[in-house]
């Protein structure tokens, strides 16, 4: 009897000890601290990468978020001696005789509108090309030049199922480039359009066709999404056409344009031969075909160009303006479809602003670009204020701005710009940050601030500095990531690769030299080497580890060669025997306890010596 009153009693009083538990379990995860909420305890891994371009460092930053922790940098456009990006011959070859670049916009491939995890695609504004990495190895694999474009700034922002990587104009040049005088500048000058096709098994690129602008300065760029797919949408300032003091001249008319184009029919007009070709490029001119471009008027001076996840609007973040000019899509067709022009440029028709025009959202000064959550809400970047503004679609009405420090440029959400926003995040990536980091003079690193927005009102969380200099950034979601951890070596199909010890050899050919050589804990064979002077030497090292973050280094003291090989890789680099005497060469990568003793002697002989 005893016993079961006291178990009634046990169980009267668990609800209401339950209800408190589980009450007090929400207050504390609703009250997370801004520490907690980016805490990653040592030995956990972040759940988000964050992928941030490198601007003039011609790299790509990977971040681990919320941690803002950088993980790696990925050499592309600009030499990487850890590495040996741009020092061995495969990378030189890819590198293409550069050494530097401009790399603006990182851009993950995309399935149905969404991420996929297999490749990241970014521009370089200085050299009018495009990079492909693989993210099975996070290695670029890839560059492309965008021929016919001056400063491929408005790229690579893929379509939908990463049919195309777009590029555009930023500094408009004579197409094809030729000597005329700058002063000629409206009629000799053009901008082009470009889109660059994407092998869907195996990610190559190839210049699908171009068309022919106008010359104004195109900026940025977003493709159309589902009512949308089959356009894509550019932003443009300079539509004064100005060559000199853009300062003042370029920014003397109120408004400005998205470029609407149509690359579906652009498709069309390609297959039916409506083409000339430049530099071994299809461009089509407007001037001849139809309904392929159409220019959205917009206010002032536009630089971000963002498409919402449903498609339906197109958002141009006008940079000297203080709004944001939202363009329906279904508006912009209604208008075409009945002509609502308002003259014309180069044969583009000029659609009539109040067409096309949805809302102007005052979000503040200097709007640059805008992101979207999984809410409805969209958050624009503001240079001037410092700011990031959160405002709804369909009411757009501007419900919280939080102060960054300081004057941001993009912005990146978790999968912000794709159909399918995740929320959560928004990464502010700061021009400016100035006070916020111990001073190491006079160049202060760029700031990425990370912003809670799963709530009502946006929280700051976090600082975090940046190389140089991450203009966008893309966020996505770690377990769409799935790295290869080694090269398996049985799969590996390099020409000069060997698979033990007894097949390392030295061949001359003339005076080429090609050393077949291993790398393994913790010793070269051959590790004794023998040439005479003015040799070219070509070392073929394969690294015959398959145990993971196992990478040997292969560096020639008095030299410029070193590279890294990974497990179950091979690299080719070529040293010169420039001088008679001695060269020691080592691992370079710290990869056991007898790392140190990992080396070997290369002797040059005169050739007199004989
Ligand atoms: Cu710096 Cu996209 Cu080149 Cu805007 S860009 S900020
Ligand atoms: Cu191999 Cu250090």
């Amino acid at each position: 009897m005893r016993l079961i009153n006291c178990g009634k009693i046990m169980r009267l009083l668990s609800l209401p000890l339950l209800v408190g538990f589980l009450g007090l379990l929400f207050a504390c995860k609703g009250g997370q601290s801004p520490a907690e909420k980016v805490y990653v305890p040592p030995g956990k891994l972040d759940s988000y990468y964050a992928f941030l371009s490198g601007g003039h460092s011609g790299q790509i930053g990977v971040f681990g978020l919320p941690s803002g922790r950088l993980i790696k940098m990925i050499p592309v456009f600009a030499p990487d001696v850890a590495i040996g990006w741009g020092i061995d011959e495969g990378s030189k070859e890819i590198m293409g005789g550069y050494i530097w670049g401009d790399a603006h916009h990182p851009a993950l491939s995309e399935t149905n509108g969404d991420y996929d995890g297999r490749w990241l695609f970014i521009n370089d504004t200085a050299n009018g090309r495009i990079a492909r990495i693989d993210l099975k190895d996070f290695v670029t694999k890839e560059i492309i030049t965008l021929p016919n474009v001056g400063g491929n700034h408005a790229s690579p922002f893929v379509t939908p199922n990463t049919e195309y990587l777009v590029g555009a104009t930023r500094f408009s040049i004579p197409v094809p480039n030729r000597d005329v005088p700058i002063e000629t500048y409206k009629e000799n000058f053009n901008g082009v359009i470009a889109f660059v096709s994407v092998d869907k098994d195996t990610g190559h690129m190839e210049n699908a066709f171009q068309i022919l602008m106008p010359p104004f300065d195109y900026d940025l760029a977003d493709a159309g999404k589902r009512v949308s797919y089959g356009w894509a949408f550019f932003s443009c300032y300079n539509s004064e056409e100005a060559y000199k003091d853009l300062e003042v001249e370029a920014s003397q008319k109120d408004r400005d344009f998205i470029a609407a184009v149509n690359w579906k029919a652009a498709e069309e007009a390609i297959k039916e031969g409506k083409y000339k070709e430049i530099n071994g490029v299809k461009v089509i001119d407007p001037q001849e075909v139809k309904g392929i471009v159409y220019f959205l008027p917009t206010p002032k001076s536009p630089h971000g160009s963002d498409v919402t996840p449903d498609g339906k609007y197109i958002v141009g973040g006008g940079k000297l303006a203080a709004v944001v000019t939202v363009h329906g899509f279904e508006k912009m067709q209604e208008a075409i479809k009945k002509g609502d022009f308002d003259g014309e440029v180069m044969g583009i028709p000029i659609l009539k602003y109040e067409s096309v025009r949805v809302a102007e959202v005052p979000v503040g000064l200097g709007p640059l670009h805008t992101q979207f959550d999984d809410q409805g809400y969209a958050y624009t970047s503001l240079f001037v204020d410092s700011a990031i503004a959160k405002w709804k679609l369909g009411t757009w009405e501007v419900v919280d701005k939080i102060p960054v420090y300081y004057n941001i440029g993009h912005l990146a959400a978790v999968h912000g710009d794709t159909v399918k926003p995740r929320g959560k995040f928004v990464l502010a990536l700061n021009k400016i940050a100035k006070g916020r980091y111990l001073p190491v003079g006079p160049s202060h690193p760029e700031s990425a601030q990370l912003i809670d927005i799963s709530g009502k009102k946006m929280e700051m969380l976090l600082d975090f500095p940046t190389p140089v200099e991450p203009h966008y950034g893309q966020i996505i979601d770690a377990t769409l990531i799935k790295p290869e951890l080694v090269y398996p070596l049985d799969q590996n199909k390099d020409p000069y690769a060997i698979k033990s010890a007894d097949q390392a050899r030295v061949e001359r050919n003339g005076n080429r030299v090609d050393v077949y050589m291993i790398a393994i804990r913790s010793h070269f064979t051959p590790n004794i080497l023998k040439f005479e002077e003015g040799d070219n030497v070509y070392f073929h090292i394969t690294n015959l580890e398959q145990d993971v973050d196992i990478t040997h280094g292969f560096g020639i003291n008095f030299s410029n060669v070193d590279m890294q090989i990974e497990p179950g890789e091979t690299k080719t680099v070529k040293w010169v025997a420039e001088k008679p005497g001695i060269y020691p060469f080592y691992c370079t990568n710290f990869c056991s306890a007898l790392h140190q003793e990992m080396q070997g002697y290369i002797e040059v002989a005169s050739k007199n010596s004989k």
